[in-house]
């Protein structure tokens, strides 16, 4: 079964939204990915919601970006958006359109543009009932702490001039 859902305004928004699918996809977690746009194609993004039976959803749009709402307003599954830097406000429309959700129907707002983490957040509500997914994004953030401490070492050689 498909667990997650990923939804853009449009094809152009792919370049970042790859970064969710590229991370599921190191993960082993199944989804699809549809164009489908609050404004342009109502009815479907309305159908691909109803459709879905899987866990989660993950929305990209730029500019005045409604289709985490929108989306939000027809699931009660968790809905993961991530605002993308699509206009000359560089980002900053998406981002206050989609989290400044009225209260009643939440959407989980990422950092503009940032797929990466919308995925990495997706594999964590998925990972409270999938203790192998759980101890995968364990040892993820192990290796992360690893990276981070080799960084450092580099760092305090270079400055004792080693
Ligand atoms: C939004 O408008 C889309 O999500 C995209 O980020 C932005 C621009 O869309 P295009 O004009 O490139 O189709 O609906």
């Amino acid at each position: 079964m498909t667990k997650v859902l990923i939804l853009m305004g449009s094809d152009s928004d792919w370049t970042v939204m790859k970064k969710a699918a590229d991370t599921l996809t190191d993960f082993g977690i199944s989804f699809e990915a549809h164009v489908s746009s609050a404004h342009r194609t109502p009815e479907k993004t309305m159908m691909l919601v109803h459709n879905f039976t899987g866990e989660c959803i993950i929305v990209g749009a730029g500019a005045a970006a409604h289709l985490g709402g929108v989306v939000a307003a027809h699931t009660v599954r968790p809905v993961i958006a991530v605002p993308l830097n699509a206009t000359a406000l560089n980002g900053l429309d998406a981002l206050l359109a989609t989290v400044q959700m009225p209260s009643g129907i939440p959407v989980a707002t990422m950092a503009i543009d940032g797929a990466k983490n919308a995925a990495l957040f997706a594999l964590s509500i998925l990972a409270v009932s999938d203790e192998q997914l759980r101890s995968r994004l364990e040892k993820y953030r192990d290796a992360m702490t690893k990276e981070i401490d080799a960084k450092d070492q580099n760092l305090q050689k270079s400055l004792r001039g080693a």
